[in-house]
């Protein structure tokens, strides 16, 4: 037989993209125990202390650069928050232990556990602040879209580069006020709008699967949200820009802090996320991309879909988990 030679770093890496599955899987689990309880902090921070547990078996000497907060605001998981055993690769982490706490907290569909990690240094460290976003799947030539252009105009092109009328085009937004003049845009060229309440880090990552039915992200939702959709369209294709809103001179100085030179800056995927990724996201309730966690008499099953930008290989681990109390508890 042959010998194939895999430099450690990347044998590594690839273990890694298994073993993030298992920090999803176990956020998502610990959250879903408590869908439907109208409680939206209880259940994430049910989420973020299983994630943290889990985070801290994985052999790497991880830095939390998109997390729960600043230090003083979140106890766990917090910006610059260090995390693994330390015997392995320095990397970035960008968490979202439960993205859509409301949507768990009303068991609504769409709540994700979500992660994504890369070689440190490559992942935009970004405060907790607004983002504007646009985004389209993969196979539209380079410009198809400009997050400068207005809404309608993005749709023609879009439409134009899909060779549809816009009519045929849907477009996904968080259903939000702010929103209102976007929505008008898009619906006067006869596009489509769906709107989401909550989660769109998988609004974003519709868009590059064509079973969705949605063929754009537009507006403005949380930039750690678009640090952690932007690390998935990395692996799977697509193009994104976002600018972060810095509107206080709290946030000023802390993007200043945080090395943003233009804090105006428009960033493309590849300023976000500056080199190769993993991405993983397990479902806590059901919703277009995942299914949510089943809670059987003897089995816990989970869905996770887990990318690497390397070979751009996507999976999905159907898991059957078993030992109950321990896999509540370890
Ligand atoms: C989005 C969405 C999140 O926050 O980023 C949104 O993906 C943005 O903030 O699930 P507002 O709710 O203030 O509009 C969430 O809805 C919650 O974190």
């Amino acid at each position: 037989m042959p010998s194939i030679t895999v430099q450690p770093e990347f044998l590594l890496e690839r273990v890694l993209s298994l073993e993030i599955v298992r920090v999803t899987e176990r956020a998502a689990v610990s959250s879903a125990r408590l869908r439907g309880h109208g409680k939206d902090k209880a259940s994430d921070q049910a989420a973020v202390d299983a994630m943290r547990r889990e985070l801290n078996k994985l052999p790497i000497d991880g830095t939390v650069v998109i997390g729960e907060g600043e230090i003083d605001e979140a106890p766990m998981l917090f910006i610059g928050e260090k995390v693994g055993t330390k015997n392995g690769p320095k990397v970035d982490i960008a968490v979202d232990p439960l993205e859509g706490t409301t949507l768990c907290a009303k068991n609504m569909p769409g709540a994700i556990a979500t992660i994504a990690m890369a070689e440190a240094g490559t992942l935009l460290h970004a405060p907790d602040c607004y983002m504007q976003k646009i985004a389209i799947g993969p196979g539209y030539p380079k410009g198809t879209i400009d997050l400068d252009a207005p809404a309608d105009e993005n749709i023609m092109r879009l439409a134009k580069a899909k060779g549809v009328k816009p009519s045929e085009i849907t477009a996904i937004l968080l259903d939000r006020p702010r929103h209102a003049d976007i929505i008008a845009a898009v619906r006067k060229t006869g596009a489509a709008v769906s709107l989401i309440s909550d989660g769109d880090v998988a609004g974003v990552i519709h868009c590059a699967e064509p079973k969705t039915g949605i063929d754009i992200y537009l507006g403005v939702g949380g930039a750690p949200e678009g640090v952690l959709a932007a690390a998935a369209l990395r692996c799977i294709g697509g193009q994104m820009q976002t600018r972060l809103i810095i509107d206080t001179e709290q946030l000023r100085e802390r993007t200043r802090q945080m090395g943003i030179k233009d804090p105006r800056r428009k960033y493309e995927i590849e300023d976000m996320v500056r080199g190769d990724c993993l991405f993983a996201a397990t479902g806590v309730t059901s919703g277009a991309m995942l299914s949510g966690v089943k809670f059987g008499k003897d089995v816990i099953e989970t869905e996770t879909v887990v990318m690497r930008s390397v070979t751009g290989t996507v999976r999905r681990v159907m898991a059957e988990h078993r030992q109950f109390e321990k896999f509540h508890l370890d």
